[in-house]
């Protein structure tokens, strides 16, 4: 028996996936230092459980779309790191053909359509997702993930609207790291407003979850899937959690001299890690032992270094190629 609900089998492939996105990030940061990926990158070090229980959650058929913070949820949906890392490279193979680069990440074989950095698209293209499974009557929903800084935008005033009044099966993913850049939520949002608070006032049905717990966003985000395909209608998810490294790029910003956010905020939250969480769990309920989990965590490593070796030696696209597709 487990102390969760959740069927052990499940239990151990979120963990095994959580170390894959996890290990995936940090490789692909410390390869990004040598200045060969040419595309701006946002790291999502230290959330990836938002991204692991909520895919967990959904269906293949179901489809998700991301900002620009776009690794996890690529990952997690189902995409390959070999893949992923050839698109950060700029190779011919990576999930964009090269083209796209960190914030343009695609793989339409796992339902994860579109990430795009502009903040707020990834809640109208999955709006509009959601228009369309209802208009097929399809029963697959529809999933946005993005941070706390969209609801800050008309676009997501306008999405959330939309949604209720046409009853769309979509799922908003906000994932709450508290803040925009360098600007944390105090600055930016009157005081006593939730942004869960003010998605109710659409008559939306709300969830609340502590983002770095995986066991707490799979059951949450089950439910409020089931909830969305069974009724028909738009749910949203607010997850807490925190951001690791600086806002877009590789390094820790303690490194780099920036004070915009205290370094004991960031031990504080590096003490509720969702990789360490989820190991306890798993020692606890006798789902693994300690090399156990040292073994799982050494072959995850390998995997991703060769699928990163792999992506490296692959081909540029063809210079010949440059305005193929462009009109
Ligand atoms: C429409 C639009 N406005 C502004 C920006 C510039 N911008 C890029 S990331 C960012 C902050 C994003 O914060 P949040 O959505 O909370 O996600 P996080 O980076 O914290 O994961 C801003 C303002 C943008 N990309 N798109």
């Amino acid at each position: 028996m487990t102390e969760s609900n959740i069927a052990p089998k499940l239990l151990v492939q979120m963990h095994r996936e959580l170390l894959r996105v996890r290990h995936a990030e940090l490789a692909l940061a410390e390869r990004y230092k040598q200045q060969e990926m040419r595309t701006p990158t946002h790291f999502g070090v230290g959330q990836e459980a938002v991204a692991v229980g909520v895919c967990a959650a959904l269906r293949k058929d179901d489809v998700a779309y991301s900002h620009h913070r776009s690794h996890n949820h690529f990952l997690a949906k189902g995409g390959s790191v070999y893949r992923l890392a050839a698109e950060l490279f700029g190779r011919e193979t990576g999930c964009s053909r090269g083209r796209g680069g960190s914030v343009h990440l695609t793989d339409l074989s796992v339902g994860f359509v579109a990430s795009s950095a502009i903040l707020g698209e990834a809640l109208a293209a999955a709006t509009g997702s959601a228009l369309s499974f209802k208009m097929d009557k399809a029963n697959r929903v529809s999933t946005a993930f993005f941070g706390d800084a969209v609801a800050e935008e008309g676009a997501f005033y306008e999405c959330l609207g939309y949604a209720a009044l046409m009853k769309l099966p979509v799922l908003y993913v906000c994932e709450n790291n508290g803040y925009a850049t360098e600007s944390p939520l105090a600055i930016r949002q009157p005081e006593g407003v939730s942004i869960t608070g003010r998605v109710k006032s659409f008559g939306i049905e709300t969830f609340y979850v502590d983002g770095n717990d995986v066991c707490a966003v799979y059951e949450t985000a089950a439910k409020a899937v089931a909830f969305a395909r069974e009724h028909m209608l738009p749910v949203f998810l607010e997850c807490t959690t925190y951001r690791w490294l600086e806002h877009v790029g590789p390094h820790f910003d303690h490194d780099l001299g920036r004070t915009y956010r205290d370094e004991a905020e960031l031990q504080d939250w590096q003490q509720k890690c969702p990789v360490r969480r989820s190991e306890t769990v798993l020692l606890a309920t006798g789902l693994a032992t300690e090399a156990e989990l040292e073994g799982w965590e050494a072959a995850i490593k390998a995997e991703i270094e060769a699928d990163i070796e792999r992506a490296y030696a692959d081909p540029w696209p063809d210079p010949s190629q440059l305005f193929d597709n462009a009109s």
